[in-house]
C-alpha cells in the first residue's frame, strides 16, 4: 500500500493530528465560530446571517470532507468496478441541510446555532442554489448522486463547472426576464484540484502514415488546447459514512506548447483575450430543457467536459496496472441522455491512437464500458451535429465516427440485405444538407444498454426512434428503469414533520434508505389521531406556502382553498396553457353564477412555476397569460378567495421543498406520449397530494401503485395522438372544443389585455393543427376538475386518499433505481465501510 513507503515516525504524527470529527454541541460550536473567525475573518460584532451559514456551512464540510477522504482510500486500495454518471447538468439545490441531515448531526447543529443566537431556518436559506440543471433530467442526476452515495456504491459523477448556472427568473410586467445567476462568490461545498487539470484539444488536423509494421497511424496535430481544472464537490451518503464525488470542470486557457509562441512573442493582450475566450466554454448552462439548437460552443462543452473526464477515468484505471481487456470490468459509463456521446468516439481515439490496442478490441471494451439513457422522444430535443462542424472542431472524431458508421453498415448489409432502406434510415450520418451526425444513434450502436424513464416511455423508444436497432441488435439491448426521487430530500428534508410522524408509526427512519416500507403506514389510514397529525401537517404546509406568496408576491391566498399546483418548465407539450384555459373556463363559470349559487364552490387556488427558455417565444407567452389573468382574477370583487391565480417567480430547486408538500392537487396533463416520465408528479404524491393528470410517463405507473380510485385521470390516450393529429390537418371538419371557443372569444375580446399577444398561442390551436391537442382534451379536463372539487368536499374520503397514496408510494425512491441500474446496467456491487470507526 502507498503508506506502507511513509516512514513510521511521519505515520505516527500524521496519525496523532489527523482531522477528527464533532460529535458534541460544544464541538460544533467551537468549529463554527473558529471559522467564522478565521476562515471568514469576522466577528461576534459583525456576524450576520450570512457569515453564521457560512461558518455552519465550513464545519459540515469539514466533516464531510473526512469522510471523503476515508472512502476515496478505501475505493482506492479495494479498487472496486466504478461507476461514472456523466451528465451535463446535476440540479443540486442547497447542500446545507442536505449535509446536516445525511450526516444525522442537524439537532446538535440547532441547538448550537440557537445558543450562538441564530435560527436554523434562517441560516439555511442564506444558502444559494446550485443550480446546474435545466429541470427533471438534471434533478435525477442529483437524485442519483445521493442514492449512489446511500447505497455505498462506488460512483463518480461528471460535469461542467459552470460559472452562470440556469438564469433567475424576473417577473416584469407580467413578462419573464432573465437575470445571470452567479453562484459562486462563496461556495464553501468545493475543493479546487490545481493538481487535477487536463489539457483538451481543439480543431487541428489529422495526419496519417504507416508505421515500420505497415500499421496505420493517426495523428491529431496542431489547434488549441484548452485546460480543463478540476473542482469537487462532496456528497455524502445519508446514513452511512460513504461519501462520494461530484467533479466538476472548468475551462482555462492552456499554457502548453500552443500558445507559448504568442506569450513570448509579447502579445500580452492577444494571450489575455485567449485565456476569456478559453473560459468561455464553462461560463455558463444552456437554458434549453429539451431543446436542442447546434451551437458550436454547446459541442465545445461537450468535448471538454468527455475529454477531461475520459482522460481521468483512463488515469485511475491505469494505476491498477490491470490488462484493458480488464477496463469493462473496473469501469461503467453512463450516459445521460446524448450529451456526453462524444465519450465514445474520444475513448475509442484513446484506445486507437494513443493505446495502440486494433480497432475490433478496443470497439468491444467501448461497447461493453458505456450505457445510454433516453430522455426524450421529442424531435426538436434529438441531438444533430452538422458533420462540416464537427470535422472543424474535431476532425479525428469524426474519421473515428464515419470508421464506426462503415462496421455498423456492414454489419447490417449482412444481417438484413433484403431491406436496402435500413441503412439509410440507422446511419449515424443523416444525408441532409449538410450532414448531421445522429447522436443518439451514435449512442446506441455505442452502448451495451439503452434504457428509457418510465414503461410506456421505454416502449415508445422500441417502437419510434430505436425501432430499427431492436430489430438489429434485439430487444434484450434495451430497457427500462423508471425514474424515482430520493425520499431524503423529497420527504425528509421537505417535509419533516411527515417524516416525523411516519417515523413515530413505524418505529425509526429506516423507511428513508428503504422506501417500500411507507406500506405499513396504510394500517394507520383509519387511525383518528394519525389522520388527524396528517391533515394538520399538510393544512400546515399550505400555511407556509400561503405566507411565502404573501411575502414573496403580496397575493393573499386562503390556506383552506384547495391548493392546485403545476411547477415543472413551460412548454407546450406539458401543457400549461391548457390549465390557464380551464382557469379562464373556471372564472367565467363562477362570473355566472348568481352569489347564492357561488356559495357552494369550493374555493381553489391554481398556482403555477416555471422558467421558459429565453428563446422560446410561445413559452414566454403562456407566462405572459397566466400573469394577465391572474392580474383580473385576483382583483374581482366578485370572485374573492374562490379563485386566485398566482405565478411563483423564479421557480427553483429550493422553492420546490415549499411546494411539494403544499399541494391538494397537482397537475401532470402533457400530451400522452409526450412527457417521457415526470418526476415532481412522484414529490406531490409522496408528500400526501393527488395528482390530476394524463396517461403518460410515471403518471401510469403511479397509478398502477396507488391505485386508480387515488389519481385523477384525464383525456387521450398515447396509442390515439397520432390519428388525431393527423385529423387535424387532413379532415377538414377540425371542430373546437365549445368550452374552449368560448374561452378563446373572452382572449379575444380583450379582457385579458391586448388580445394581439395572445393570438399565436391561439392560432396554434385553431389554425395551425393544435399539435399537442389541447382542444381534444378540454372537456375531459375540465370535467375531471368538477370531480375534484366534489371530491375534496368530503375531506374524510379525500385524507384516505392521500394517506393510501403515500403509503403505496415505495416504488419511486431513487435507491431502487440505483439498484436496478447496478444490476441490470452496471454490474457493480456496493462498497460497504468497515462498522468501526476509523480509516
Ligand atoms: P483518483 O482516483 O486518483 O482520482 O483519486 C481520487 C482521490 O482518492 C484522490 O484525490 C485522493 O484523495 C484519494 N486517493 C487516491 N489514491 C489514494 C491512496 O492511495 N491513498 C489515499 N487516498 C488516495
Ligand atoms: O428528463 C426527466 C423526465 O422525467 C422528463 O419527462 C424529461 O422530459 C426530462 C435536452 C433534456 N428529457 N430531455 C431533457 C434536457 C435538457 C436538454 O438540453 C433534453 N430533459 C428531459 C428525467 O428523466
Amino acid at each position: 500500500s502507498v503508506e506502507a513507503s511513509i516512514p513510521e515516525g511521519q505515520r505516527a504524527a500524521w496519525k496523532k493530528f489527523s482531522a477528527t470529527e464533532f460529535k458534541t454541541k460544544d464541538e460544533f460550536e467551537s468549529e463554527v465560530v473558529k471559522h467564522i473567525e478565521t476562515t471568514l475573518a469576522r466577528s461576534l460584532f459583525n456576524c450576520d446571517e450570512a457569515a453564521a451559514y457560512g461558518g455552519v456551512a465550513l464545519a459540515f464540510r469539514d466533516r464531510l470532507v473526512i469522510e471523503w477522504n476515508r472512502t476515496q482510500q478505501r475505493q482506492s486500495s479495494a479498487d472496486p468496478k466504478r461507476v461514472y454518471y456523466l451528465s451535463l447538468e446535476f440540479l443540486m439545490g442547497r447542500a446545507l441541510d442536505n449535509a446536516m441531515l445525511n450526516v444525522g448531526m442537524k439537532d446538535v447543529a440547532k441547538e448550537g446555532l440557537g445558543e450562538l443566537g441564530f435560527r436554523m431556518e434562517d441560516v439555511i436559506s442564506q444558502e444559494r442554489d446550485a443550480a446546474l440543471g435545466n429541470g427533471g433530467l438534471g434533478r435525477l442526476a442529483a437524485c442519483f448522486l445521493d442514492s449512489l452515495a446511500t447505497l455505498n456504491y462506488p460512483a463518480w459523477g461528471y460535469a461542467l463547472r459552470y460559472k452562470y448556472g440556469i438564469f433567475k427568473q424576473e417577473i416584469v410586467d407580467g413578462y419573464q426576464v432573465e437575470v445571470p445567476d452567479y453562484w459562486l462568490d462563496f461556495n464553501p461545498w468545493e475543493f479546487p484540484r490545481h493538481d487535477v487539470t487536463v489539457d483538451v484539444q481543439f480543431y487541428g488536423h489529422v495526419r496519417k502514415y504507416m508505421d515500420e509494421s505497415g500499421k496505420q497511424i493517426s495523428v491529431w496535430e496542431d489547434g488549441e488546447l484548452v485546460t480543463a481544472v478540476a473542482y469537487d464537490a462532496p456528497i455524502p451518503g445519508f446514513g452511512t459514512r460513504t461519501t462520494n464525488n461530484l467533479r466538476l470542470w472548468s475551462s482555462k486557457a492552456s499554457h502548453g506548447e500552443f500558445d507559448f509562441t504568442k506569450f513570448n512573442s509579447g502579445e500580452y493582450e492577444a494571450s489575455v483575450a485567449e485565456q476569456q475566450r478559453a473560459e468561455t466554454i464553462s461560463a455558463v448552462l444552456y437554458p434549453n430543457d429539451s431543446l436542442e439548437r447546434g451551437k458550436e460552443l454547446r459541442l465545445k462543452q461537450q468535448y471538454f467536459w468527455c475529454a477531461a473526464s475520459l482522460f481521468d477515468i483512463v488515469r485511475r484505471f491505469k494505476k491498477s496496472r490491470k490488462a484493458w481487456k480488464e477496463f469493462p470490468n473496473q469501469v461503467a459509463i453512463q450516459l445521460n441522455d446524448t450529451h456526453p456521446t462524444l465519450a465514445i468516439p474520444e475513448l475509442m481515439r484513446i484506445l486507437l491512437d494513443q493505446e495502440g490496442l486494433e480497432w475490433d478490441e478496443a470497439w468491444s471494451i467501448v461497447q461493453k464500458t458505456f450505457g445510454y439513457t433516453n430522455h426524450t422522444v421529442l424531435p426538436e430535443a434529438l441531438e444533430k451535429w452538422s458533420v462540416p462542424l464537427v470535422q472543424h472542431l474535431l476532425p479525428r472524431h469524426l474519421q473515428i465516427i464515419y470508421d464506426i458508421n462503415l462496421n455498423f453498415m456492414h454489419y447490417v448489409e449482412r444481417n438484413f440485405p433484403k431491406d436496402r432502406e435500413m441503412l439509410g434510415r440507422v446511419s449515424i450520418i443523416e444525408e441532409s444538407t449538410p450532414k448531421m451526425v445522429r447522436m443518439a444513434y451514435l449512442a446506441v450502436i455505442g452502448s451495451h444498454k439503452v434504457n428509457g424513464v418510465a414503461e410506456l416511455h421505454s416502449d415508445l423508444i422500441k417502437t419510434t426512434i430505436f425501432k430499427d436497432f431492436v430489430k438489429i441488435y434485439g430487444p434484450d439491448k434495451f430497457t427500462n428503469v423508471t425514474n424515482g426521487i430520493t425520499p431524503r430530500r423529497w420527504l425528509h428534508q421537505a417535509n419533516p414533520r411527515l417524516s416525523e410522524l411516519i417515523a413515530s408509526k413505524l418505529g425509526g427512519y429506516d423507511f428513508l434508505r428503504d422506501l417500500t416500507l411507507l406500506h405499513k403506514i396504510e394500517a394507520y389510514v383509519d387511525d383518528k389521531e394519525f389522520r388527524k397529525e396528517f391533515q394538520e401537517i399538510k393544512y400546515a404546509n399550505k400555511v407556509r406556502l400561503a405566507k411565502y406568496t404573501k411575502e414573496a408576491h403580496g397575493i393573499s391566498v386562503n390556506p383552506s382553498s384547495l391548493f392546485d399546483i403545476q411547477v415543472k418548465r413551460i412548454h407546450e407539450y406539458k401543457r400549461q396553457q391548457l390549465n390557464i384555459f380551464g382557469v379562464i373556463y373556471r372564472y367565467l363559470e363562477l362570473k355566472d353564477m348568481s352569489p347564492e349559487e357561488r356559495k357552494k364552490v369550493q374555493p381553489r387556488v391554481s398556482f403555477f412555476g416555471g422558467k421558459a427558455a429565453p428563446g422560446y417565444w410561445m413559452a414566454k407567452t403562456i407566462i405572459h397569460l397566466i400573469n394577465q389573468v391572474g392580474a383580473v382574477v385576483n382583483n374581482d370583487k366578485d370572485i374573492g378567495d374562490l379563485l386566485k391565480v398566482v405565478f411563483l417567480e423564479d421557480y427553483n430547486v429550493s422553492k420546490a421543498e415549499i411546494i411539494c408538500p403544499a399541494s391538494d392537487i397537482s397537475e401532470h396533463i402533457s400530451t400522452a406520449g409526450t412527457e417521457a416520465s415526470g418526476t415532481s408528479n412522484m414529490k406531490f404524491v409522496l408528500n400526501g397530494g393527488l395528482v390530476i393528470g394524463t396517461c403518460d410517463g410515471a403518471n401510469i405507473e403511479i397509478t398502477r401503485e396507488i391505485g386508480e380510485d387515488n389519481i385523477f385521470l384525464f383525456g387521450n390516450l398515447s396509442e390515439d395522438v397520432e390519428d388525431l393529429r393527423h385529423a387535424h390537418t387532413y379532415s377538414g371538419d377540425f371542430a373546437i372544443d365549445p368550452k374552449l371557443e368560448r374561452v378563446f372569444a373572452v382572449i379575444r375580446a380583450g379582457r385579458f389585455g391586448d388580445a394581439a399577444q395572445f393570438s399565436a398561442l391561439v392560432n396554434s390551436i385553431v389554425e395551425h393543427g393544435d399539435y399537442y391537442l389541447v382542444s381534444d382534451d378540454f372537456a375531459s379536463y375540465i370535467d375531471t376538475q368538477k370531480l375534484i372539487d366534489a371530491a375534496y368536499k368530503d375531506q374524510e374520503a379525500w385524507l384516505t386518499k392521500t394517506i393510501t397514496s403515500v403509503s403505496r408510494m415505495g416504488f419511486f425512491s431513487s435507491d431502487r433505481c440505483i439498484d436496478e441500474y447496478a444490476e441490470m446496467i452496471w454490474n457493480v456491487e456496493p462498497l460497504a465501510p468497515p462498522k468501526q470507526n476509523g480509516a
